[in-house]
């Protein structure tokens, strides 16, 4: 298996912290989507990464569909259960995670892909709403729980990590810790994860 993407991306970031878990082999191809040599488009119409390569050459993304396929390659370190609600209510973790990452993701290209004059300070708050709504759920959800869905770490667990993670890279002004200590206690204790040590967001 080939995983292509980038070392800063929170997506790519929630595949190989699941391919870690899973103790499955693979290698990694470290392409840069924003500049407008990529050659992403042969593999990924929409232009986006992480995307899967398999041995027969099956592409596969999103972060979603990935990670999905990889839980049920082995039974290592089940990440998803089988079916019913458990399972949607780990989806939709992993839902919402993603959700407050693409917020963020606005923002930041806002800020960094459009000159000055152009940026919209209603887009950059709207986007905002979503960030500190999005948080201020996952911690409610999460509440005193050890874990994000269930009594065990999951899927759901491994994306709000990546998302918390994610922030305090991009945006360290932004204080969810303090907002939400609960959401600080389990992002400490996701982060002495080797899965996760191992993968820190960088440039
Ligand atoms: C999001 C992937 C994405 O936006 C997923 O895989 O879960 N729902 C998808 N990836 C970004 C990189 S990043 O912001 O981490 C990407 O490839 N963007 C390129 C573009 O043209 O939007």
């Amino acid at each position: 298996m080939k995983l292509i993407g980038s070392l800063a991306s929170p997506y790519v970031r929630k595949v190989r912290v699941v391919l870690a878990e899973k103790k499955l082999d693979y290698a990694i191809e470290l392409e840069n989507v924003w500049v407008p040599e990529t050659t992403i488009h042969q593999l990924n119409p929409l232009g986006k990464v992480p995307c899967l390569v398999l041995e027969d050459g099956y592409v596969m993304y999103d972060s979603r569909v990935i990670v999905e396929y990889l839980d049920t390659l082995t039974p290592v370190c089940k990440l998803l259960p089988p079916n019913g609600r458990e399972r949607v209510d780990i989806k939709n973790w992993e839902a919402l995670a993603d959700g407050v990452i693409d917020a963020g993701v606005a923002m930041r290209l806002e800020r960094t892909q459009r000159p000055p004059e152009l940026q919209s300070e209603d887009q950059i708050a709207r986007q905002m709403g979503k960030v500190q709504r999005g948080m201020a759920s996952i911690s409610d959800r999460l509440g005193d729980s050890p874990w994000c869905a269930g009594n065990h770490y999951s899927l759901a667990d491994v994306a709000v990590g990546c998302a918390l993670g994610w922030f305090a890279f991009r945006f360290p002004e932004i204080d969810w810790r303090s907002a939400h200590p609960n959401l600080g206690k389990l992002f400490d204790k996701l982060a002495e994860r080797p899965s996760f040590r191992d993968t820190l967001p960088q440039n």
